[in-house]
């Protein structure tokens, strides 16, 4: 095993025999939503994945080692260290040899996820192509490393703090599969629709397991994008979200807040502007996903497992 990875007990037993396992991303925690509520909402999402028979592994980097499955006492450290870098898969090096933490985003708790075997990873929502970029450049790396590496990502889409659009069109540029979990359009975060087609659907998680099997077994390396949309009772409606968002962009541009703060700004200030509902549902679907993620888990490792003894 690779000599940066802590891996906690139950994780490493579970993956040595061959039992599901769905990791978890810390941004959310660090920089997604504040204390306590951000911690909570890290145990709840655990103990649902656990529940749905797998094994949860939240991954951060603490004192410079990448940590898959944190104790309750590294959770907490990550949910009320008020200083945790954010951290992009560029920056694993830089806080590894500096013996530093950072809370990992999608494109970083990916690439930390296939060092370790871990191939289902659930997250709130990935990151895109930003509104403005092109004169902004700014495309999250997830997209890049939804294209590199080889973990299936379970999100509730993308919020429209991006342009949908474009980050759709950059995902396919990128050969990512982009399926619908259970609909026909692409969902945007806090609404279940965004006025774009959903590229590929599927009804179940052993479809969604089979794609998984299929695209690796093919040779084709890469991620694959699952969008779940939120519920329909946690919804939140467009024109709430809409406004809320083009007033917190537009207090960005006046405070030249951009790179890698920007996304953490724009979504502290939607949760500020729409006073906790924006929380709620993102709660919601977070806790949704893990749902869905334990049961493409499960049946993941039933066919892999099920083929490797047949
Ligand atoms: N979008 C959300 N919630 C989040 C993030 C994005 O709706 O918490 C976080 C994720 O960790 C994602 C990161 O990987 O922000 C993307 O940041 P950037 O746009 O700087 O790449
Ligand atoms: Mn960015």
């Amino acid at each position: 095993m690779n000599a940066f990875l802590d891996m906690a007990a139950e994780v490493r037993e579970a993956l040595a025999g061959g039992r599901p396992v769905v990791a978890l991303e810390s941004t959310i925690i660090a920089h997604g939503m504040t204390f306590p509520r951000n911690l909570h909402t890290a145990c709840a999402v655990e103990e649902i994945v656990r529940e749905g028979g797998a094994v949860p592994a939240t991954i951060a980097i603490l004192d410079g080692r990448l940590k898959i499955g944190l104790s309750a006492g590294e959770l907490e450290r990550v949910a009320t260290a008020g200083d945790i870098a954010k951290a992009s898969t560029r920056d694993i090096p830089y806080l590894v040899a500096t013996g530093s933490n950072g809370a990992t985003t999608v494109a970083a708790t990916m690439r930390i996820a296939a060092m370790a075997g871990i191939p289902v990873f659930v997250t709130g929502g990935i990151g895109g192509v930003h509104r403005g970029a092109e004169t902004s450049f700014d495309i999250s790396a997830d997209l890049t490393e939804l294209a590199a590496t080889s973990v299936a990502v379970i999100s509730a889409g993308a919020k429209s703090i991006l342009d949908l659009g474009l980050t759709l069109e950059t995902l396919e540029t990128l050969s990512v599969p982009v399926v619908v979990y259970g609909a026909d359009e692409f969902p945007a975060f806090y609404s279940r629709t965004s006025g774009h087609k959903a590229p590929m659907r599927l009804d179940t998680a052993e479809a969604v397991a089979a794609l998984m099997r299929a695209k690796w077994r093919l040779g084709i390396p890469g991620g694959i994008s699952i969008a779940n949309p939120i519920p329909a009772a946690d919804e939140i409606p467009a024109a709430t979200i809409d406004a809320a968002i083009r007033a917190a962009l537009a207090e960005m541009a006046g405070r030249g807040i951009a790179g890698k703060e920007a996304t953490p700004f724009i979504l502290a200030r939607v949760n500020e502007i729409t006073a906790g509902d924006s929380l709620r549902a993102n709660i919601a679907l977070i806790k949704n996903n893990a749902r869905l993620g334990a049961a493409v888990a499960v049946a993941y490792a039933q066919l892999t497992t099920g083929s490797r003894e047949g």
